[in-house]
């Protein structure tokens, strides 16, 4: 039975968080390619913005992106995740809707402020701020509010899956807690926990600043609230990309995940480590003692190991899958993976892309490596690898499997939907590539006109291994990524709005149970108290003391305490 047809309003929550989510990546995906021509030059004269409403643009691509198109996909894709394993209907559907409300007004809020940069003789305050937006850069309170509405109601949207799950428990007191559901509780957990920073941040410090109640804040606590919550809100997008990844992609190849207890270490890892290394976003912020980078540094290093065994498991299991299909030889076995349906394609070049930018994520992340590349255009290289292809291109490969079994349509435009990964994915390597070599040339990021060497008649003299070789490629790439996203969502539009329902619906929504089942590990990875608890402590001991000499000097105070 498809998954509309047996829970008809959960398949209208999943349905209403995405289609929110896609009109975001809509007009995101537009800034985007406003500014990848903007900045590198090409067409900059014919396109409607000045070099100031670049912020808008920028700010507008950053908030509706990697905030509002990630958050909705993820607060609906684990609608229907712990609906289906759990395999009972959400506890109080009113609660999760209540969710979504608070993140439609946030999100409407912020976008109104952030918009109105391009008519500044409206009323609504303006929002230059970027998708970072802590102090001293500051906006209009409306955007703080949007924001933190946006996150709350993700808390409550949250909540609802915790208390299904107490339900389900009361029901079943001695199971183990079925995967897809153990996934979303422990990326819940990690976001509970890192959220709150940028929640102190907004609501204690931002909102009243912005109002003009207290005079100053201290932008350096300010970012290191912001960078408590921004390194895990990074796993925040990519662990449902695990999940996808790590119990839908390998049915679609043709076979079963290799092991359930290893999915469980991974995502309890997660929980432990994932917060106390935002520091490694502040290598070059005076006022933080080197000692504190080093051991955000360790931190980050050690967080390595979760995405390198799922690196291990996703592929092995993707091998069983293509060797079942009848896949042979050491490589062989690749061209017996389904590349034709676009469901798989997605995701698996996602997880392709990903391995990429996990290398350049280890770059930024040694201390004295990071000097060499923060603030330049190599960090946008890195993010559209991870969030940009591992989170957005999973979710589109996510979205062509599941769209069909919450609308109960079958998915249209079946070639358009085929080729739309690889073009993604050709895109991607040119702009992203383009912006890691850039980056080591000293280009810098959020730049409207970068100058750089030997500019001369650039950018359209494109001799090879020059900068202006680079910029052509990020701009080729970014019109060829924002060709991509107008195909997926003509496919969604077509899904959505045809009238195919009738018949029998040709996705199979089963997933298969594992090689190695969960009773094959210990009950203890199942128990989210010890290690929220455990990852409690190391939050203390990363960021204490740290805190602590940052307050001491007054809260308001801009500079550092002892140490
Ligand atoms: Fe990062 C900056 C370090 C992962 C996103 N990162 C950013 C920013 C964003 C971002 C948005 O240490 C910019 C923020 C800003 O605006 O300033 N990042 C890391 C490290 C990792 C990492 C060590 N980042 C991510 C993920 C993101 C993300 C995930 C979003 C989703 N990042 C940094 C640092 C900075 C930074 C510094 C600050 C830079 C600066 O100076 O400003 C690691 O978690 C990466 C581990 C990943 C791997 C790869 C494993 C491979 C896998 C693929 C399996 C293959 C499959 C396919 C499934 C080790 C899992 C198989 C298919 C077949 C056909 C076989
Ligand atoms: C920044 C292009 C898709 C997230 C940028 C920049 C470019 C760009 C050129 C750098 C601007 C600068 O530093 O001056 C594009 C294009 C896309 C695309 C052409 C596809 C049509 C995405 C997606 C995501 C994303 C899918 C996330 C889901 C971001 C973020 C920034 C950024 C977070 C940083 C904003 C900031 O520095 O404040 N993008 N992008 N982009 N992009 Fe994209
Ligand atoms: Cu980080």
């Amino acid at each position: 039975m498809a998954f509309v047809d047996k829970f008809p309003e959960e398949a209208k929550l999943v349905r209403y968080h995405f289609g929110v989510g896609f009109v975001a990546l809509a007009l995101g995906g537009l800034f985007g390619l406003v500014q990848a021509l903007y900045r590198t030059g090409y067409f900059r004269d014919a396109l409607p913005i000045d070099a100031s409403q670049y912020y808008t643009v920028l700010t507008g691509h950053g908030v509706l992106l990697a905030l509002v198109f990630t958050t909705f996909l993820i607060c609906g894709f684990f609608v229907w995740a712990v609906t289906r394993s759990l395999d009972r209907p959400l506890a109080h559907q009113r609660v999760a809707w209540a969710g979504f409300l608070s993140m439609l007004v946030g999100t409407a809020l912020a976008a109104l402020t952030i918009l109105n940069g391009f008519a500044p003789e409206l009323p609504f305050g303006s929002a230059d701020v970027l998708y970072t937006f802590y102090a001293p850069l500051q906006a209009h309170p409306a955007f703080y509010v949007g924001a933190a509405l946006l996150v709350v109601g993700s808390w409550v949207v949250g909540a609802e899956y915790f208390l299904t799950y107490r339900q389900w428990r009361a029901d079943n007191p001695d199971e183990r807690i079925p995967l897809q559901t153990f996934m979303v509780l422990a990326t819940f957990v990690m976001w509970y926990l890192s959220s709150l920073g940028v929640a102190v941040e907004v609501v204690a410090f931002l909102i009243p600043w912005s109002l003009g109640w207290i005079s100053q804040v201290d932008p350096l606590l300010t970012r290191t609230l912001f960078w408590y919550f921004g390194h895990p809100v990074v796993y925040f997008w990519l662990l449902p990309a695990y999940l996808a990844w790590y119990t839908i992609l390998p049915k679609l190849a043709g076979g079963k995940l290799f092991s359930d207890p290893l999915a469980r270490i991974v995502f309890v890892l997660f929980v432990l480590l994932s917060t106390p290394v935002g520091f490694h976003h502040q290598y070059t912020d005076p006022g933080v003692a080197e000692g504190f980078k080093f051991i955000a540094m360790t931190n980050t290093f050690m967080l390595l190991l979760p995405s390198l065994l799922t690196a291990f498991t996703v592929v092995a299991s993707l091998e069983h899958g293509a060797r079942q299909r009848g896949g042979t030889g050491y490589f062989g076995w690749l061209r017996a993976l389904p590349w034709g349906n676009p469901a798989f394609s997605a995701m698996a070049l996602a997880g392709l892309v990903f391995a990429a930018g996990g290398f350049s994520g280890m770059i930024n992340a040694g201390m004295n490596i990071n000097y060499l590349i923060h603030n330049t255009i190599w960090v946008p290289g890195h993010f559209h690898l991870t969030v940009g292809t591992a989170f957005a291109l999973t979710m589109m490969g996510v979205s062509y499997w599941l769209v069909p079994q919450i609308t109960g349509k079958q998915l249209q435009h079946k070639t358009i939907a085929a080729v739309q990964p690889f073009v993604w994915v050709i895109g991607m390597t040119l702009m992203s590539n383009a912006m890691h070599r850039g980056g080591l040339a000293g280009l810098p990021r959020r730049t409207a006109k970068p100058l750089f060497r030997g500019e001369g008649a650039a950018p359209f003299d494109p001799v090879v291994g020059s900068i202006s070789e680079m910029q052509l490629q990020i701009a080729v790439g970014g019109t060829l990524l924002f060709v991509a996203l107008a195909m997926f969502l003509v496919v969604m539009t077509g899904t959505w709005l045809s009238r195919s329902g009738v018949g029998q619906l040709s996705v199979n929504g089963t997933i298969p149970a594992p090689l190695s089942g969960p009773a094959d590990s210990p009950r203890i990875l199942d128990n989210l108290k010890v290690w929220t608890a455990i990852a409690v402590v190391l939050v203390i001991i990363a960021y204490g003391l740290p805190l602590y000499s940052m307050l001491a000097d007054g809260i308001l105070g801009p500079g550092s305490g002892g140490f």
